[in-house]
């Protein structure tokens, strides 16, 4: 049995897209395989590999040091692993079983190095993805390498957005489609631009949720804008969840020296404290999510990494459970790094 372990963004979707087009195109009659994905910051996902049920594994834009144990584990069973991404790695064991394509580089995503493995293949798709993983410069360089009209690479653009905006949420719950289920959506589609052209398809689908979850985004409350950064914070609710990513890809981008924080309260913990009159604040955590200023993009998973629950790439970073009481360090940490 075949197990595709993929992130639950656009990266890690249009990863194992532009993978099973091509495999489908020299082999019709492929077998289907088990997906394993969740919300994008769901990444301890390959634990969820039966190794005993196991002979082939692909792992897709999921960190290599937070699976580890479940790699070794695998590789053990002599399952033979496909492992690539882009995240922190820690050490990559030795294995003749495991064939890993890594590239930690700031600049390149899972979905690139696929293309690349497929010698552009699906280049739309790969694009789509990179703009998906706010890498517009890249995007935008192999957009120009296969001469993409301006007008073709915006709307691939868009598309990356909105996957990647469905990746976000605390569950499955919060997202408009299950990862699994999206992947099956878009894998009917070699071309992306065919898939935008078709009246009421998922990217139209995506689009409208989109705009409408973006717009209550304006109206968040800015906590600290300074020289070296600039933190809003957005409220509880699945629509906040979904957009908080995206939405922090946009202030980026408006503000490219600046590092950005997306500050979220965790609301289960909030109840908790407020029907319990024992309880103190203490138990209040938020979820926060930092890119490092485009212009500089070092040192946001560090920083992530040195909380509790916090970690992620150089470029872009999160911590799922941050202590309300460290709010304040967390966001001078931020702005020394920065300054
Ligand atoms: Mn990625």
């Amino acid at each position: 049995m075949h197990y595709d372990v993929f992130n639950g963004d656009a990266d890690g979707i249009i990863a194992l897209l532009q993978l099973r087009l091509s495999q489908r195109k020299t082999n019709p009659s492929l077998k289907e395989s088990i997906l394993i994905t969740g919300v994008k910051r769901d990444i301890s996902l390959l634990k969820k590999v039966d190794a005993e049920l196991a002979t082939s594994v692909t792992v897709l834009d999921i960190s290599l040091e937070k699976n580890n144990e479940a790699l070794a584990h695998l590789l053990e069973k002599e399952v033979k692993v496909f492992y690539v991404d882009h995240h922190r790695t820690g050490d990559i064991p030795q294995s003749t079983f495991l064939t890993s394509l890594i590239n930690t580089d700031a600049n390149t995503c899972t979905s690139l190095l696929i293309n690349n493995h497929l010698n552009g293949e699906f280049v739309n798709w790969a694009i789509a993805a990179a703009f998906g993983d706010n890498m517009q410069a890249s995007a935008e360089k192999l957009a120009k390498k296969y001469n993409l009209p301006v007008k073709q690479q915006a709307l691939l653009k868009e598309l990356g957005i909105y996957i990647n905006y469905n990746g976000y949420g605390r569950s499955v719950d919060d997202l408009h489609f299950h990862p699994a289920q999206l992947f099956e959506k878009l894998s009917t589609y070699s071309d992306p631009l065919d898939l935008i052209d078709e009246t009421g398809s998922v990217f139209h689908q995506l689009k409208t949720a989109y705009l409408a979850d973006m717009a209550k985004a304006k109206n968040s409350t800015v906590l600290i804008n300074n020289q070296q950064l600039s933190a809003v914070q957005l409220a509880d609710e699945p629509w906040a969840r979904r957009v908080s990513g995206v939405f922090g890809n946009e202030l980026a981008n408006a503000s490219p020296d600046k590092a950005h924080v997306v500050v979220t309260l965790n609301k289960s913990t909030l109840n908790k404290n407020t029907s319990n009159e024992s309880a103190t604040n203490e138990a209040t955590t938020y979820t926060i999510s930092l890119r490092a200023p485009l212009s500089n993009k070092q040192g946001a998973g560090e920083l992530c990494a040195s909380f509790p629950t916090g970690g992620g790439r150089a470029a872009a970073a999160g911590i799922n459970a941050l202590p309300a009481e460290m709010l304040g360090d967390f966001f001078d940490s931020v702005a020394k790094y920065y300054a």
